[in-house]
C-alpha cells in the first residue's frame, strides 16, 4: 500500500506513462512502497523531484535485427536496450534473448539493475536489454548472425565508460564471444565494453560462477546471522537449470545442502538421491539438451512436465533461479505448508507481490533478488577493474572479494531495514540501500 502523497503521485504517473507495462509497474511499485518510512525525512526528495527522475529510464532504445536463417530465410527480431540511471557509474546490465522479451520486461530488469549495482558498492549505474530473439534450436552460424546483427546497431550505444552489457538469459559465453568479435571489428578497438568474456579474450575467472555462488554465499550469512543456522543437512529446490542455477547448485552442495529438484521451462525433475551435477551440467550445458533427459539417464529421478510443479516438492530453502514471477501465491503457500522456511532469489523479481507476502506473512527468511543474486555483477564490475588494470586475478583472489561483497550486502540492507523500523525484512533494506546512495548521488549532480 502506498499511503505518502508524493510516492502516490510518482507511482500515478508513471502508470499513466506505461500504462500495460506490467512487469515494470510491479517493480517500481515494489521500490516506491519500500521507499515509505524515509519520506517524511527527507522532503528534499520532492523538492529535487528525485523520484519523477527515478522511475523515468535515461534513455530507452528499440531497433531493428534483421539477420538470414541457415535456409537463407530472412528473419527479423525487436532489439532493446534501456539505459536507466548512471548516478553513481556507467550502465551496467545483461542482455536477454528470450521470445518473452519486451519493453516492460527490460524496464523492470534495468531498473532493478540501477538498485542491484548500488548495494554491490562498485560504481556501476543500471542497464538492460535484449531480444525477442529465440535461440532455442538455432544454429552456432545463426546465433553468430543474430549477435553480429544486433551489435551493428547497439556499438553506437555502448562502450567501457559508457555501456557496459553482460549475460542474461539466453547469453552466455558463445554470444557474449560473438558481440564481443563485432563491436572489436566495427570500433577497431580493444577495450572491456562487455563482461563475461571468455578466459583468454579479458574475461574474469569465476565470473561465471558468481550469480550463483553469490546467492548462496548471500543465503549462507542471513542463515548463520538471523537463524543461527546453515546449508549443512538442508534439502534445497532450485528452479532453472542454467547458469545460475548451475552453480547456485554446486555452492549449495559444497556447503553441506541436498538440493533434491531442478527444472527448465518444459519441467522438472525430482532426484531424491541429490542432483548430479557432472550429469546436469553435461544435458543443460555441453548438450544443450531437455532438462527430461537428465532423468532418462540417472536411476531414481523423475522427470514431471509443466514448471510451476517444482515449487510442491518439500524443501528447508528455496532458491528460484529461472525467471520472473515464477512463484505465485499459491506456490508460495505449498512452501510453507511443506516446511520451507528460507526463500533466497537468483532471478530477478521471481516471486510476485502476493508470494512476497506469504513469505513476510510465515516468518520466511526471505532474501530478494537485487541483493541476493547481485554477486553476477558485482564480479562483472571485477572484471572491469581487471581490464582497466591490465591484469588478472586469481579464481581464488575474486571468489574472496565476491564472498566479502555478498556479506557486506547482507549486512547493509539488514541494517538498513532496522534503521526503517523494519527490522528482518531484507526487501525494504535492499530497496533502501541501493537507494540512498543513487538519490545522495542524483541530488548532487543536480537536474539531469
Ligand atoms: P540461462 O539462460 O542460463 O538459464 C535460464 C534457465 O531458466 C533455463 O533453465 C531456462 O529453461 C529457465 N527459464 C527461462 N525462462 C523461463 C520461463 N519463462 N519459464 C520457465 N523457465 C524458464 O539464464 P541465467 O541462469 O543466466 O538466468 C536465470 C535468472 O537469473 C534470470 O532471471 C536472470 O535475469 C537472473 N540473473 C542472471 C545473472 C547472470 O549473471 N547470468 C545475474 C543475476 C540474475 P530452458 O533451458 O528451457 O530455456
Ligand atoms: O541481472 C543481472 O544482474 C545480470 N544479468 C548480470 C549483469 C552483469 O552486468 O553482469
Amino acid at each position: 500500500m502506498l499511503t505518502n502523497e508524493y510516492l502516490q503521485r510518482v507511482y500515478a504517473q508513471c502508470e499513466k506513462r506505461n500504462g500495460g507495462e506490467s512487469e515494470f509497474l510491479q517493480a517500481v511499485r515494489e521500490v516506491l512502497e519500500s521507499l515509505e518510512p524515509l519520506m517524511e525525512k527527507h522532503p528534499e526528495y520532492e523538492s529535487a523531484g528525485l523520484l519523477e527522475r527515478l522511475v523515468e529510464p535515461e534513455r530507452f532504445v528499440q531497433f531493428r535485427v534483421p539477420w538470414v536463417d541457415d535456409s537463407g530465410k530472412i528473419q527479423v527480431n525487436r532489439g532493446y536496450r534501456v539505459q536507466f540511471n548512471s548516478a553513481i557509474g556507467p550502465y551496467k546490465g545483461g542482455l536477454r534473448l528470450h521470445p518473452s522479451v519486451n519493453a516492460s520486461v527490460i524496464k523492470f530488469l534495468g531498473f532493478e539493475q540501477t538498485f542491484k549495482n548500488s548495494l554491490t558498492g562498485l560504481p556501476m549505474g543500471g542497464g538492460k536489454g535484449g531480444s525477442d530473439f529465440d535461440p532455442k534450436g538455432k544454429s552456432d552460424m545463426e546465433i553468430m548472425r543474430f549477435c553480429q546483427s544486433f551489435m551493428t546497431e547497439l556499438y553506437r550505444h555502448i562502450g567501457q565508460f559508457t555501456d557496459v552489457p553482460a549475460g542474461d538469459i539466453g547469453v552466455g559465453a558463445r554470444e557474449v564471444g560473438y558481440l564481443f568479435g563485432q563491436y572489436k571489428r566495427l570500433r577497431n578497438e580493444y577495450s572491456g565494453v562487455l563482461t563475461g568474456k571468455g578466459l583468454s579474450y579479458g574475461g574474469s575467472l569465476a565470473r561465471t560462477e558468481a550469480t550463483g555462488y553469490g546467492l548462496c554465499y548471500f543465503t549462507q550469512e542471513a542463515l548463520r546471522c538471523m537463524r543461527d543456522d546453515s546449508f549443512e543437512g538442508k534439502t534445497v529446490v532450485i528452479s532453472g537449470s542454467g547458469n545460475v542455477a548451475q552453480f547456485a547448485c554446486q555452492k549449495a552442495q559444497q556447503l553441506g545442502g541436498k538440493v533434491v529438484a531442478m527444472s527448465d521451462s518444459s519441467g522438472y525433475v525430482y532426484d531424491p538421491a541429490g542432483i548430479d551435477l557432472e550429469l546436469m551440467l553435461d544435458v543443460k550445458g555441453a548438450r544443450r539438451a531437455r532438462i527430461s533427459v537428465y532423468a532418462e539417464e540417472r536411476p531414481g529421478a523423475v522427470y514431471t512436465p509443466g514448471c510451476s510443479g517444482i515449487w510442491s516438492i518439500p524443501c528447508d530453502i528455496a532458491l528460484p533461479c529461472a525467471t520472473q514471477n515464477e512463484i505465485n501465491e499459491e506456490s508460495a503457500k505449498l512452501l510453507v505448508k511443506n516446511g520451507c522456511t528460507v526463500v533466497c532469489e537468483g532471478a530477478n523479481m521471481p516471486s510476485t507481490p502476493e508470494a512476497i507476502e506469504v513469505y513476510l506473512a510465515n516468518n520466511v527468511l526471505y532474501g530478494p533478488a537485487k541483493a541476493a543474486n547481485a554477486g553476477g555483477v558485482a564480479t562483472s564490475g571485477l572484471e572491469m577493474s581487471q581490464n582497466s588494470l591490465r591484469l588478472s586475478w586469481t579464481f581464488e583472489e575474486v571468489d574472496a572479494r565476491l564472498q566479502e561483497i555478498m556479506k557486506n550486502i547482507f549486512h547493509n540492507a539488514e541494517n538498513a531495514a532496522k534503521e526503517c523500523g523494519k527490522p528482518g525484512n531484507l526487501m525494504v533494506g535492499a530497496n533502501v540501500a541501493g537507494f540512498l546512495k543513487v538519490a545522495d548521488a542524483m541530488l548532487s549532480q543536480g537536474v539531469v
